[in-house]
């Protein structure tokens, strides 16, 4: 559907708002799908959002939203770095997508430095906290307009 996007948040980050503010701040996810349905709503898009600990399960959800959204925003969290089956998905389904972080992944290790999503992101979004889930939500807009 030409008015639905699929909001995607990896693993741990339903700890959000928990521990580690300094790296993540002290937002929740609810907070993060709240920010995201509110900036969807003012550009006239309705938000799917899941959260999952587990590969598999995010695979699925990219499949499904090839029936019925228009795009993608996705934080895979450490998922990024390492999996070549989101990707495969991703590419796949061939819907625009966005990936987020809310950390600059780049001033952290090494190992957060490569993303196995970017390349074939139409946007990457990193280090604007929360904020980043609305810039790509208005950027999405654009794209699927
Ligand atoms: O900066 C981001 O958004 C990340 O995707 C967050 C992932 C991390 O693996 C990526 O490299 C960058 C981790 C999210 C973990 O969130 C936590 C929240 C509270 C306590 C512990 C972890």
């Amino acid at each position: 559907m030409a008015n639905r996007i699929l909001l995607v948040n990896g693993p741990n980050l339903n700890l959000l708002g928990t521990r580690e503010p300094e790296v993540y701040g002290s937002d929740t996810l609810d907070d993060i799908v709240a920010l995201t349905v509110e900036t969807a709503r003012v550009e006239e898009l309705q938000v799917v959002a899941m959260q999952s600990n587990h590969e598999g399960e995010i695979v699925d959800a990219i499949h499904s939203a090839r029936e019925d959204c228009a795009g993608i925003i996705i934080n895979a969290g450490a998922y990024t770095h390492t999996s070549v089956a989101i990707r495969d998905a991703l590419k796949a389904v061939a819907l625009p997508f966005i990936e987020v972080h809310i950390s600059n992944v780049h001033a952290r290790e090494e190992f957060r430095h490569r993303s196995y999503l970017s390349d074939i992101a139409e946007c990457v979004i990193v280090g604007a906290g929360i904020q980043g889930y609305e810039f790509a939500v208005e950027r999405l807009a654009r794209v699927i307009a």
